[in-house]
């Protein structure tokens, strides 16, 4: 792949952010997803690219998996996995964690994942290779703490607020480390865990399985590690991992397995996040933070881009 491809795929993320960032707080999420989607779609037109959509926005509307994206024949035929806004309600009620990300990788490497639930376990570097989503969280946390040098009562782990975590998070406080509940947006938080002054060292539970694809994309390129394991709660749901190929639902997957070897993603914060901050609007533009990374080389760029707008 391209050296350069990311840092022109930031530019949909950036429009993407810049569409939903618009619709924050007023109310209707619906709103904010096709805003971003489409803005994001128009985006991608521009980038020489020869892209297939393996994961897109669901079913209906603009960047649905099997679309193509890109602006030309002749362009890197490559495969994209794309979340032009992740937590919509959250952008629409004006809460965190909302950001827009698009993870490229090798033609026919990214796994083709339908919209289900996944079990995942994100950590940075300092984790990888020591944690185990076959281990229990109390494991987990002391091989965390020892990796990292410090005591089980200083590491923070994020988990979605959900009933169906609810042993989940007895276990971790029985353990004793420190837990941030979070009401949506736990792909932010898992990309989080490789920044050392995120405050955030481990994501465990149950969320979107497509979050969990472009989390391990993401982790890959940053040097941290993931792991998921796909948990449909539907007959449908499994029946949609079924016609994707995905037999093997009780299969521990690594990042390797779910995205390939060769990735590069680009994600732009749409609310402020322990990754990114928030699109900004001031006189005559707006200002966005967004990082860049690819797997190969593992250099990350942080872009601010201040965008002026005409008319
Ligand atoms: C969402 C969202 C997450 O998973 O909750 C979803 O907040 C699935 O959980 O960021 P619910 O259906 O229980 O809401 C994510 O989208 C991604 O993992």
């Amino acid at each position: 792949m391209e050296r350069n491809l990311a840092l022109e795929v930031v530019r949909t993320t950036e429009v993407a952010a810049l569409a939903a960032a618009r619709g924050m707080g007023r109310g209707d999420a619906a709103a904010v997803d096709e805003a971003s989607a489409v803005a994001m779609r128009n985006a991608f037109e521009a980038i020489r690219i020869d892209g297939i959509v393996v994961i897109g926005e669901g079913d209906e509307g603009p960047l649905r998996a099997g679309d193509r994206v890109g602006g030309g024949s002749g362009g890197t035929g490559i495969d994209v996995a794309l979340d032009a806004l992740e937590g919509a309600t959250v952008c629409a009620t004006g809460g965190a964690n909302a950001l827009s990300l698009v993870l490229i990788g090798e033609r026919g490497r990214i796994l083709p994942c339908p919209e289900t639930y996944m079990e995942k376990l994100a950590v940075g570097p300092p984790g990888r290779g020591v944690v185990d989503l076959d281990a229990s969280p109390t494991q987990n946390l002391t091989a965390l703490a020892e990796a990292k040098q410090v005591r089980i009562e200083d590491l923070t782990v994020v988990i979605l607020d959900r009933p169906r975590h609810s042993r989940l998070i007895d276990e971790v406080r029985r353990a004793g480390a420190r837990i941030q509940l979070l009401a949506d947006g736990d792909l932010s938080a898992a990309i989080a865990t490789a920044r050392p002054d995120s405050g955030i060292d481990l994501v465990l539970g149950i969320g979107g399985a497509q979050q969990g694809v472009l989390a391990a994309g993401a982790l890959a390129c940053l040097g941290g590690e993931f792991q998921g394991r796909f948990k449909p709660m539907t007959g449908d749901e499994v029946s949609r991992l079924q016609a994707a190929g995905i037999e093997e639902q009780g299969r521990r997957y690594s990042a390797e397995d779910l995205v390939g070897t060769q990735v590069m993603f680009a994600a732009t914060g749409v609310t402020n996040g322990p990754l990114l901050r928030g699109v900004r609007f001031h006189q005559g533009g707006a200002t966005t933070h967004s990082v860049v990374v690819r797997s190969q080389s593992g250099t990350v760029r942080w872009i601010e881009a201040v965008h002026r707008f005409h008319g």
